[in-house]
């Protein structure tokens, strides 16, 4: 009671902390740096200060009058709030929302395919009758979740939100895979590296991480994990040699003979049961069950959920098909790496790529040129991409979503597949991936095109 709170950046995350603050009785500040008029109505209608865009003093001043400064997760390592060092009490929604939450959490985090292994988890320990709810990145407020009657909170936590944790202790935490992404937001890799590492560090006795043994820098984290270690890998049922230290664990989650299986060797399902099952699909599969069934659901839970799953929009999303060819949207690949691993489903592609680079080397996408027939560049990183694909591949540039699906159409032959795959992000031309993948099915709908069906 009486404490002071301020609140930095006052958007979805904002909001949902200043009113669960208010309602444990907390004075709360808000500060934005880009206020509109929705910021200023969300101030409004919580009846909080909100300060807008205050200079480098006046922040610290606000910020060293609070006992917590919540930051959001979109707020940059180079705003000068973290310049604030140890002087005030900076902390991540993440890290409040494990300080309050009453349920034992699994905690999600990876560069690619966050929102899936969250929702198949929460699918999972439904299936298996433990009443489970998806949170955090994935829409709902984590803090917002936090104080709800449930059995499990299943989080998407992102290495903004783990960076400024202190005491967050999931019961189980996933890290997926690391590939260079938001190198907007981190200064350096390692910074990027070091903030995912943080989703075990907590971890102690009887709690889960689960970690890719496929992927060398989480199983090299993974080795010195200070709690138990459940791995996975699409390669091989037994472990590789755990870096640096000799007792890890002898067998991982694994494929053989056709199904998904655990260390033991037991059946989870069998990947002909799968909707889709491209390598991510089933690494996907295996992290959830992993984590699933250390959170308390049965095998029975694990298969229903995993056979009765069809994937997410914009996640190579089928959205239409005509002449023999067929349109994805993979709008929510925002990584090169989250491209390539769309790519790898497919013989032969025209694939649409480009927008806003979050600051990553797009050259990478050369390396995934394979079943690329011809690319279309789109949007401010448009240049990239072309130099990427120079010489393997015609690559042609458009200057609208319309255009880009005309371009894609015309280089399709019966068979192909178009593919929007961008490997940035979105804010060039529109305000989330999510309306970039719905202008993108629009535009396919276009005549001539049997559009999406059963969608919005
Ligand atoms: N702001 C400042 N100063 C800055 C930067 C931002 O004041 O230097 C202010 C902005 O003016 C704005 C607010 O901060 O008012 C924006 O905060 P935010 O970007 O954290 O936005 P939220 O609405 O709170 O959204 C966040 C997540 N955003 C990010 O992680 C960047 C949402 O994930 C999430 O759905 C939401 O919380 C609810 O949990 C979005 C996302 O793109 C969808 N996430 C990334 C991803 O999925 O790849 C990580």
């Amino acid at each position: 009671m009486g404490e002071r709170v301020l609140v930095v950046g006052l958007a979805v995350t904002g909001a949902a902390v200043a009113r669960e603050m208010l309602a444990e009785g907390k004075a709360v500040v808000a500060v934005d740096d880009r206020a509109d008029d929705s910021v200023r109505g969300r101030a409004a209608d919580l009846g909080i200060e909100l300060v807008e865009a205050p200079s480098p003093g006046e922040l610290a001043r606000l910020a060293q009058d609070a006992d917590l400064v919540v930051v959001s997760p979109g707020v940059p390592a180079r705003h000068p709030v973290f310049a604030l060092g140890d002087r005030v009490a900076l902390v991540s929604e993440v890290e409040l929302a494990g300080r309050m939450a009453r349920a034992p959490m699994v905690a999600v985090t990876g560069t690619n395919g966050k929102t899936t292994v969250t929702t198949l988890v929460a699918a999972m320990l439904d299936a298996s009758g433990v009443r489970a709810l998806a949170a955090g990145n994935i829409g709902l407020p984590l803090v917002e979740a936090a104080r709800r009657d449930v059995d499990v909170l299943v989080a998407e936590v992102s290495s903004f939100q783990l960076q400024l944790t202190s005491t967050f202790r999931p019961r189980v935490a996933v890290w997926l895979n690391l590939a260079e992404d938001h190198l907007d937001w981190h200064p350096t890799m390692q910074h990027y590296v070091e903030a995912k590492a943080r989703v075990w560090a907590n971890q102690a006795g009887e709690d889960l991480a689960v970690a890719n043994a496929d992927d060398p820098v989480v199983w090299r984290a993974a080795a010195r994990a200070p709690a138990r270690v459940a791995g996975f890998s699409i390669e091989a049922g037994a472990a590789p040699p755990w870096p640096g230290r000799g007792d890890g664990p002898r067998a991982v989650f694994h494929v053989a003979g056709g199904e998904l299986r655990t260390p033991e060797g037991d059946t989870i399902a069998a990947v002909a049961e799968l909707a889709r099952v491209l390598p991510h699909d089933l690494a996907n599969a295996l992290a959830a069950s992993a984590a699933a069934l250390g959170a308390g659901a049965t095998l029975e839970g694990c298969r229903r959920a995993l056979i009765s799953f069809t994937g997410l929009p914009h996640r190579v999303e089928p959205v239409g098909e005509a002449g023999g060819v067929r349109y994805y949207d993979d709008s929510k690949a925002t990584t090169p790496s989250a491209v390539l691993a769309a790519l790898a489903g497919f013989e032969s592609v025209v694939l649409i790529a480009g927008g806003r680079n979050k600051g990553l080397d797009l050259g990478a996408l050369r390396s995934g040129a394979g079943p690329v027939r011809a690319v279309v560049a789109i949007g401010e990183a448009a240049a990239e991409v072309e130099a990427a694909f120079a010489g393997l591949v015609p690559v042609s540039r458009a200057g609208s979503m319309d255009q880009a699906v005309e371009m894609a159409r015309a280089a399709a032959r019966p068979g192909d597949a178009v593919l929007l795959s961008p490997g940035c992000a979105s804010f060039d031309w529109y305000r989330s991936y999510a309306e970039r993948g719905e202008d993108f099915a629009r535009a396919v709908g276009a005549p001539g095109v049997r559009g999406r069906e059963g969608r919005r």
